[in-house]
């Protein structure tokens, strides 16, 4: 029996390299986190950015409680096992009326792991609509292993170094929309793209890449990770400390740290 997903949803994942959507928060835990995350932009006077809304997990309590949400790790553990590391984690935001997009690609272009059963999960904190940008997705396309990748970086590009692959337009896939509170999962040879935003809220999605333990990466640089359920048999990542104190000098240290190991994996900051 899953944990958290339906029998459909687990079958989906595996038959079409991706499953939406999971309901995973309430709406006043929607609520309270989009709060904090928006009190502290109302800080800085403007949307968060690199490098905070990379592995934003190592600096934020609201960011620290969602990639450990019990909902969240259940609906993982459902396709990888009870052994799972945070790979990574970037806040995607669109701002109303932003042309922002993403290209079609897989993550494994950036994230390089063995063997290949990184997951994404894509959790909404506001509407994520076909008018809002959500995401789009090539049903059967993680049976493709991993296809060659070029880069395309553009001002708008939600992932700097925008890399993607030839023959699919802004049209092509299936939508994959979400409520706020809802998540995706998808595959990590599941080529995925979303396009602009054109409502009038802010399109805020999470995207939390779990790994199982037994993944490891296939480059010279050891990326980290944070073991959020289950036991570390392997060590191929170096381990990531949960978080401490919000924002304190340690936590900006280790998040440092962690966002530059990641950069020399990717090449970005994403
Ligand atoms: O949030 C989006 O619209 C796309 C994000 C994405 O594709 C990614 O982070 O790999």
């Amino acid at each position: 029996m899953p944990l958290k997903l339906t029998e459909a949803q687990v079958a989906e994942y595996h038959e079409q390299g991706f499953t939406a959507p999971v309901p995973i928060l309430t709406e006043d835990e929607v609520r309270r986190h989009r709060a904090a995350l928006e009190a502290y932009e109302g800080i800085k006077g403007k949307p968060l950015a690199f490098p905070e809304k990379s592995k934003c997990h190592l600096l934020f309590d609201w960011a620290d409680a969602l990639v450990h949400h019990p909902a969240v790790l259940d609906a993982v553990e459902d396709v990888i096992g009870p052994d799972i590391l945070l790979f990574h984690f970037t806040l995607q935001t669109k701002e109303a009326h932003r042309a922002t997009y993403a290209e079609w690609h897989q993550d494994d272009a950036y994230f390089r792991l063995e063997p290949a059963e990184q997951v994404t999960a894509w959790l909404a904190l506001s509407e994520a609509s076909e008018l809002s940008g959500c995401m789009r997705m090539i049903p059967g396309s993680h049976k493709r292993g991993t296809i060659s990748h070029f880069d395309k970086p553009g001002e708008e590009n939600i992932i700097r170094r925008g890399m993607t692959v030839d023959g699919l337009g802004p049209k092509d896939g299936v939508l994959a929309p979400l409520k706020a509170g809802e998540m995706s999962l998808h595959h990590t040879h599941t080529l995925h793209s979303s396009g602009p935003n054109d409502s009038d809220d802010r399109r805020i999605g999470l995207t939390l890449s779990y790994v199982p333990t037994r993944c490891r990466p296939t480059s010279e640089t050891r990326p980290s990770a944070l073991l959020v359920r289950g036991t570390d048999r392997y060590g191929h990542f170096e381990p990531e400390q949960r978080l401490g104190q919000e924002l304190s000098p340690e936590a900006r240290a280790a998040h440092r740290r962690a966002c530059g190991l990641y950069v020399q994996l990717a090449g970005i900051a994403a």
